[in-house]
């Protein structure tokens, strides 16, 4: 017998690449390609050093093959062929061709062009909603120079994000110390107070490691929340608290701290030197100021007078009540109070004396967390701060306080938030943890600007603090016409008006106000064309049949879509883009980035197609400039191009590798020159790799200071100081809103306004959702129970649900499966374990699933877990698991003055079947 004739060797290749399919993204790893096929996915050891979690990925990221080789996936163009929209209408998709599929969405978009991207209400005829907390611009090429190209678009229809996520926490953390999100300095902290902040699910590959490294060297975490989970079983301590009183917990922690412990337990220089605490408050509640330079007075112990806050060598009295002859306050608009011989209070005076009502016995009562555990755990985080010690990082001292309290979305979110957002702040203020290392620090801005630098983001006002970017309230400039038709700017004065701010605003306003009309709004329009890429909102926004219903009476729908789902569902036209593994893109890394990426270079990476794009998909950025060259704004594209829209400019100080705008440039082209680019901005122009360089070496970067990753410094050398304990600009702002919307006869939104005050104090929060059972038409007593929700690592929201890797793994981890409920409730319901429950909420919904027991939740909630109740999704439709989204309610009596609700609401629950 001869031999079999030898088999060519197999060949191996491994092509660096990003996973950017999570917000705590993007993680650097190669997939390993075996004659063509990809068959695994592997780490970039060469990122080992540079990337946060030693160029690893979450288990997330394995799910990519089977993504990419989906027999699921849409990989041509389609058309609908059934005009009828509605969930129990088969869209009748069919196949059809790129020029077909282009031609149709240019001739809507020509004609409105030709016509005005205003309607007659002044709202953009194209809305675009993207989800995924902005991750679909990592995905989405130069998409994003066409839409600046194209002139106005509404980016406020709810897409689950924003309103749904850290959304108080988003806006008053940008406003106090330019925070979107916040998190420990977990390499150092060693003391975290987490309400609700699921890190080890929730915070990514890079987060997951910081805080096992954490714990392995002894850092102590308390974690509050109604139920356990997975980074509550990795905890120290879990506190079942009850669901929506975080603030009377972080309120009774402050209390321990200003009433009970020794003044010098505090950090006096931090408090005297770089917050608001000595500022003089006066009888109308208001600043005390200097007549003629109008700035805030302090006491100065030195000279015993009241003098401007930054008189050079002022000591300021931290506390007490003085005598000030004469001073002013400035009110809301033009009030304005002339004062002789009165009184005025330190804000920290005004804030001890307003905690001192929050003792830990009441707050006991309220959240159900035993007063001695709050006490200690106050006193251990005092212990833990190390007041008055440094810490040398990069060659600079900067004080060292290793304590930290994170809040979680459903704390972060709604009414409450606020109030936690302003506790959890304080808590940090009063030991001068916050933005130094070790402590509570902010990852990055949306808000603001430059996001590159959040250490370059603020100049100094007027009074000493950091300016801030408001929506305006005053006479002449509120705008009480909005431009969209979420009325952000109109009613949210601290969303700021960033190209984030649409997506931040009062998201379910857009689909609320088509159907229920505002007084004094312009009558709210469905737009002409809606865009929809990488969200789901059917599936993840707040009472979800009332969002298909609206989405189903859309004019026209364009999706792009990897497969089919329950918002492409409605769609007219569907567009396969290519996925995760076969497109190419240049992306930003490093420096600060949410959820905890903390790295000490920053740089670009490369994603770039590792295998064979399948069917008919194409790649974002030639679909872009196919768009562009077909709606007659292609040398506008290219300009924008150019200029960077899609993230990197092509021109820089000393070098220029601009694209002619009056041509088609392919993709490769465009990358090509922006790999030139990206060179040159990280060598000063001295080196131009181009495309083949970096998919050779997939990333590259240069040092960024971990000096950077903290703000108290960079504050301090400007001389100024945070806005805390006293909110004096806020209660400003908030009163003359309130003068225009009552001026302009709006008072739809007084509850919203209540939310501006000086000191935030508590409310019976979770009695606005009891509220909104009777407001229903319903009884309490037939809603006895809270469900809640909570993230899973093996999903990123549904987004990759389809995915049966995913399904597989998840299936280990408890709670995936069904509602998770505490025994001693099933024993009163007579349901066990594996038994068929019906959830109903006021709104008159309900959704059924099976019983899963755990000793691991409070007896008065439950949790549905992520966000289930696919019908059309495949794989996930087969799932049978809840989801709270179609229980929950948009409604403005939960929504909050950010402009977000809670996920969160009051179930009744009823068996309806025996375990299978
Ligand atoms: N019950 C519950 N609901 C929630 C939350 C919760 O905790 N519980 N969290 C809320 C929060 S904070 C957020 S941020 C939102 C997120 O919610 P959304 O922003 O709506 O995101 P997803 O639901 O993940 O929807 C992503 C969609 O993109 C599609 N997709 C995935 N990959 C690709 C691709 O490569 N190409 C294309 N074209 N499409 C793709 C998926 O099929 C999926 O339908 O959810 C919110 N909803
Ligand atoms: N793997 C993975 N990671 C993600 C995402 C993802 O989909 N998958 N999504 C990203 C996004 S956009 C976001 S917004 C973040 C969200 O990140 P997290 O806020 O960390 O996530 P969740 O697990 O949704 O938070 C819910 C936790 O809050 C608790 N909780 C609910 N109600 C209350 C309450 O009233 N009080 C207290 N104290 N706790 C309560 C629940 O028990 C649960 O443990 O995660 C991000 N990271
Ligand atoms: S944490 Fe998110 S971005 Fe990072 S690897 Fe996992 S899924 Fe990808
Ligand atoms: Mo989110």
């Amino acid at each position: 017998m001869s031999p079999a004739p030898a088999k060519p060797a197999a060949k191996v290749e491994k092509v660096a690449t990003y996973c950017y399919q999570c917000v705590a993204g993007p993680d650097l790893m190669t997939v390993k390609v075996v004659d063509g096929i990809a068959t695994e996915i592997e780490p970039n050891h060469k990122a080992s050093g540079y990337h946060p979690a030693e160029g690893k990925v979450c288990v997330k990221a394995f799910g990519l093959i089977q993504k990419a080789y989906s027999p699921h996936r849409i990989l041509t163009p389609m058309k609908r062929t059934n005009p009828k929209k509605g969930k129990d209408q088969d869209p009748g998709f069919v196949p059809i061709s790129w020029d077909e599929a282009m031609g149709i969405i240019a001739d809507k978009l020509n004609t409105i062009r030709a016509e005005g991207l205003l309607d007659e209400a002044g709202y953009p005829k194209v809305a675009a909603s993207f989800g995924g907390a902005g991750t679909p611009t990592q995905y989405m090429g130069s998409l994003t120079a066409w839409l600046s190209a194209w002139g106005p678009i509404d980016f406020g229809f709810g897409s689950g994000q924003g309103v749904k996520c850290y959304h108080s926490e988003h806006l008053y953390g940008e406003f106090w110390h330019r925070g979107y999100v916040i998190t420990p300095d977990t390499p150092r902290t060693n003391y975290i107070i987490s309400c609700g902040n699921n890190s080890d699910a929730s915070a990514g590959v890079c987060g997951v490691y910081r805080h096992a490294e954490a714990r392995g060297r002894g850092m102590k975490k308390v974690q509050v929340e109604p139920h356990l989970s997975v980074t509550g079983a990795c905890a120290s301590e879990w506190l079942p608290i009850r669901p929506k009183t975080d603030a009377a917990f972080l309120f009774a922690l402050l209390n321990v701290m200003t009433v009970e412990a020794r003044r010098d337990q505090l950090d006096i220089p931090f408090l005297r030197d770089r917050t608001s605490s000595p500022y003089l408050v006066g009888p109308n509640g208001f600043y005390l100021r200097d007549v003629t330079s109008e700035k805030p007075l302090i006491w100065d112990e030195k000279t015993g007078k009241p003098v401007p806050f930054d008189t050079p060598g002022a000591v300021p009295a931290l506390e007490g009540r003085f005598a000030v002859a004469v001073a002013m306050e400035l009110g809301a608009d033009e009030e304005r109070w002339e004062l002789k011989d009165v009184s005025g209070t330190t804000a920290f005076t005004m804030f001890a004396e307003h905690i001192a009502q929050y003792t830990p016995a009441w707050a006991a009562k309220v959240c159900d967390v035993p007063e001695a555990r709050i006490r200690k755990i106050a006193n251990e985080f005092l212990e833990a701060a190390c007041v008055g010690q440094t810490i040398e990082i990069e060659g600079k001292t900067m004080p060292y306080r290793p304590v930290a309290v994170t809040l979680g979305k459903t704390v972060n979110n709604g009414w409450g938030g606020a109030e936690c957002c302003w506790g959890r702040t304080m808590l940090t203020v009063l030991v001068g943890a916050l933005e130094v290392p070790g402590g509570t620090i902010g990852t990055t801005i949306r808000i603001n600007r430059p996001v590159s630098n959040r250490l370059e983001s603020f100049e100094g006002c007027r009074d000493g603090f950091m300016e801030y970017p408001f929506n305006p309230t005053d006479r002449d400039s509120w705008k009480s016409k909005p431009s969209i038709r979420n009325a952000y700017s109109t009613l949210v004065p601290l969303v700021g008006n960033s190209s984030w701010s649409p997506a931040l605003g009062p998201t379910q306003f857009s689909y609320m106000f088509l159907d229920e009309p505002q007084e004094k709004l312009p009558r709210a329009t469905f737009p002409e064309f809606l865009l929809v890429y990488r969200t789901n909102p059917v599936i993840s926004f707040w009472d979800t049949d009332r969002v298909a219903s609206v989405v189903s009476r859309m004019p026209f729908v364009a999706c792009f879509a990897v497969t089919l789902d329950e918002t492409n569902h409605f769609a007219d036209i569907l567009l396969p883009d290519r996925t995760d593994l076969e497109g190419l893109q240049l992306i930003r890394i490093g420096g600060t980035k949410f959820q905890e990426q903390y790295w000490d270079c920053q740089g670009f990476a490369l994603r770039q197609p590792s295998v064979q794009a399948q069917g008919e998909s194409r790649d974002f950025t030639d679909i872009a400039t196919d768009l562009a060259a077909r709606t007659g704004l292609l040398e506008k594209y290219n300009a924008a191009v150019n200029r960077g829209s899609h993230g990197v400019p092509l021109k820089g100080a000393n070098w220029d590798f601009s694209l002619p705008v009056d041509k088609v440039h392919t993709a490769e082209e465009i990358w090509d020159a922006s790999c030139k680019s990206a060179s040159a901005e990280l060598t000063d122009g001295k080196e131009a790799h181009g495309l083949d360089w970096w998919r050779q070496n997939g990333f590259r970067t240069i040092p960024f200071p971990v000096a950077n990753w903290f703000l108290t410094p960079a504050l301090a050398e400007k001389g100024l100081r945070y806005e805390l304990p006293y909110q004096e600009r806020l209660t400003r702002i908030g009163r003359q809103l309130g003068n225009r919307l009552r001026e302009f006869g709006i008072n739809w939104w007084d509850r919203q306004l209540e939310e501006y005050r000086p000191l935030f104090g508590w409310h019976d929060f979770p009695k606005f959702w009891e509220d909104h059972v009777v407001e229903c038409g319903g009884k309490l007593a037939d809603f006895p129970f809270w469900v809640i929700t909570a993230r899973s690592m093996q999903y990123a929201w549904g987004s990759n649900m389809h995915i049966p890797l995913m399904r597989e793994v998840s299936g280990n981890v408890k709670g995936h499966d069904g509602v998770v409920m505490n025994p001693a409730a099933a024993v009163k319901l007579g349901v066990r374990e594996g038994d068929r429950i019906e959830v109903s909420s006021p709104i008159g919904k309900s959704v059924q699933g099976r019983v899963v027991l755990s000793q691991g939740i409070r007896p008065d909630t439950i949790l549905m877990m992520s966000q289930f109740d696919h019908w059309a999704t495949p794989v996930a439709k087969d799932f049978d698991v809840p989801s709270m989204n179609k229980l929950t309610a948009m409604s403005m009596s939960l929504t909050d003055a950010t402009g977000s609700a809670a996920d969160l609401t009051r179930v009744g629950i009823r068996k309806v079947g025996e375990r299978a």
